[in-house]
């Protein structure tokens, strides 16, 4: 049923699908239980994968909270519909409404999450996002241009201070004639490194450089800590620099990189003048909370500094075969890199590294200036017969990692110092990510694991072809790991973030002020609502409160206007939003938050009454929240008048 081929030897990892587990905890349904009306004790961040979300779910219940819309289009609340938020869609390629996200990264204040931002990495187009925890939604989209596959993104170093990521895909630098043949990719194609600075008090982001690197595939990263502050480390694979049926020609080598950057370094020479101005072209999206608006910046130009020309920038630490994961231990000592065609798990050891680089302990070059350090030089050890495919790793803060096997399908824990197996669970089936509260900072939570599965099979019920995805919950808290619960995810998810409920809760931003609402179309009282046409514009300023839509009859409008609806939220309380859809609209609906103003277009195609009404079950009348738009012929002479209630208003 597992759909994987098994070498016989590895056969003992695997698990027998359709069984209950053995290692299901007896009081499995009340660790889990969250009566009705209690909150649950952490936020899980999870990417949605293709869909180009982030979900956030409750655990340990695993209820599903709230889908955060941040690179694809989402009807649900009109995002990427509505003329306020589709700026944040907009990159040097025109509008693109979808992307896939694999790596939320939460801010960190002192190598500790700190509950502000939640980042996350457009994959395809590639872009990283900001997402605002205080009100869960997307605030900023930075395009990052010279890559192509911003996989190993977005990570951030230990004060948040940037959030890095590198290129899956190498290719031509955009400024340079990429009309070349794909077989001079040794020659032509470069991989960039990009650091995204964010700022301390609003999280603004800006491209401040891009390093040049060699053309590899790079997979994965993650900041160091404490003593390894200064540091960023990379996995790369394809270090054969193949360009085609990578599967065979890019597992070559017996051994790929880590690769370690020196980030302090390089910013050190970008302020001293050292960097290269070079044209780019990438978009700049950010979301105003006071206009309740985006805008979008094509900028053009970026800062490179190439690492050939740099001593002392990037080392490479040899790594068994094909490496996915990197993680950093707590303390910042220890860089466990998994190779997904390794049978080990080698840790290595930052102090060792600084010892190598001192030394000179080299076994090689690449490009014939940057360092390979010796692998029995840096290397603190390996972790022996973990099982088949690792791939990522979390630590618990209390001396132990734990590292997902995606082909024997299973759960490693493992302890830090002797580098022992103490602990192993299957997983249903295929885990890629894993998760635990504050699991790659330096203040770990613990007490939860929650691990992400690529396929299901027969898990769930069927649902046609395509079966979900899945999280399955355990309890760390003991010796061995026991699993409590499965529960679906949204889309495919990668990476996760979670985190104890108390440091978003106390963030929370109920409702929007209206008074602080700067929107050029807000409406803040409903005797100002009106309807403006210039031209063959007509701009609508409506507003709406439980319950009713002002104005409601609007007639004057034409076949072939632009029709903007402009409504405004007039409620000042806590989750009362209101929803507005037009019949006949090529477009989704709006979801307008208390004290905000959104604007949804229609271009309206034949004459005849048109309903529009408010979609969101929000009071006891909330079926009276309607109104009509009356359409006339373009050569009509139908006034504009719109009114409410008894008292009809002509312009
Ligand atoms: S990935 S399943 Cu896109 Cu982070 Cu490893
Ligand atoms: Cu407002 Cu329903």
């Amino acid at each position: 049923m597992l759909a994987m081929a098994l070498p016989a030897s590895m056969a003992i990892y695997s698990c027998k699908p359709g069984k209950i587990s053995s290692n299901l905890d007896a009081d499995a349904a009340q660790k889990v239980y969250i009566a009705p009306g209690k909150y649950d004790e952490v936020y899980a961040f999870m990417s949605g994968g293709f869909s180009g979300q982030i979900a956030a779910y409750g655990i340990p219940s695993g209820r599903l909270l709230k889908v955060i819309p941040v690179f694809s289009q989402n009807p649900e609340n009109g995002y990427g519909y509505s003329e306020e938020t589709k700026p944040m869609l907009n990159t040097s390629h025109g509008f693109v409404p979808w992307d896939d996200s694999h790596h939320p990264e939460l801010s960190k204040t002192n190598g500790e999450d700190d509950g502000r931002w939640l980042f996350i990495n457009g994959n395809n187009t590639p872009r990283i996002a900001r997402v605002n925890l205080a009100t869960f939604k997307t605030d900023e989209i930075i395009e990052l241009p010279n890559i192509g596959g911003n996989h190993a993104s977005p990570f951030c170093t230990e004060n948040t201070e940037y959030v890095v990521g590198n290129t899956r895909f190498s290719e031509p630098l955009d400024n340079d004639n990429g009309d070349v043949p794909i077989d001079s990719y040794k020659k032509t194609f470069k991989g960039a490194v990009s650091f995204v600075k964010v700022d301390k008090e609003t999280g603004a982001m800006n491209l401040a450089f891009q390093l040049i690197v060699p053309p590899f595939n790079y997979d994965l990263a993650h900041a160091g800590k404490g003593i390894s502050h200064d540091w960023v480390f990379f996995t790369c694979y394809n270090t054969e620099q193949a360009h085609t049926l990578l599967e065979v020609n890019a597992s070559q080598r017996d051994k790929d990189f880590v690769m370690a950057i020196n980030w302090k370094k390089a910013e050190e020479l970008i302020n001293q003048g050292k960097g290269t101005k070079i044209p780019a072209k990438y978009a700049h999206n950010v979301y105003s909370e006071k206009t309740h608006t985006a805008t979008s910046t094509i900028e053009d130009g970026t800062q490179i500094l190439d690492i050939t020309k740099f001593p002392g920038l990037v080392y490479f630490m040899p790594c068994p075969k094909s490496p996915h994961g990197v993680d950093v231990t707590p303390d910042g000592e220890n860089i466990v890199a998994s190779g997904k065609l390794a049978a080990v798990i080698p840790v290595f050891s930052f102090k060792k590294m600084l010892d190598a680089i001192d030394k000179k302990d080299y076994d090689g070059m690449v490009d014939g200036s940057i360092p390979v350090l010796k692998y029995e030089s840096v290397l603190k050890g390996e972790v022996k017969k973990p099982g088949l495919g690792p791939l990522h790793t979390e630590f618990d803060g209390q001396g132990y990692a734990y590292t997902t096997m995606f082909v024997s399908s299973e759960v490693v824990k493992w302890k830090i110092d002797n580098l022992e197996v103490v602990d192993r669970s299957p997983a249903y089936y295929s885990p890629g990510h894993l998760v635990i509260p504050g699991g790659d900072s330096k203040k770990p939570f613990g007490k939860y694991l929650v691990v992400m599965n690529k396929i299901t099979k027969d898990r769930y019920l069927p649902t046609g072809p395509e079966l979900c995805q899945s999280a399955q919950l355990f309890d760390i808290t003991g010796n061995k790991m026991k699993l409590l619960l499965d529960f679906p995810t949204i889309g495919e998810p990668h990476y996760a973030q979670a985190i104890p409920a108390e440091k978003i809760l106390k963030n929370q931003v109920k409702f929007f002020k209206l008074e602080e609402n700067t929107s050029s179309f807000a409406t803040k009282a409903e005797k100002d609502a009106k309807v403006v046409r210039n031209g063959k514009k007509v701009d609508i300023y409506m507003t709406a409160i439980r319950s009713h839509l002002a104005p409601d009859n609007i007639e004057g409008i034409k076949v072939g206007d632009e029709v903007n609806i402009h409504v405004t939220n007039l409620e000042q309380d806590w989750d009362v939003p209101h929803g507005f859809a037009i019949k006949g609209a090529n477009n989704a609906e709006l979801l307008v938050m208390p004290g905000e103003t959104c604007s949804l277009k229609w271009s309206p195609d034949r004459t005849g009454i048109f309903p529009f009404y408010c979609t969101d079950f929000c009071s006891a009348l909330h079926q009276e929240m309607q109104g009509y738009f009356r359409v006339s012929s373009a050569d009509s002479n139908t006034p504009i008048k719109f009114s409410i209630g008894v008292n009809p208003v002509t312009q």
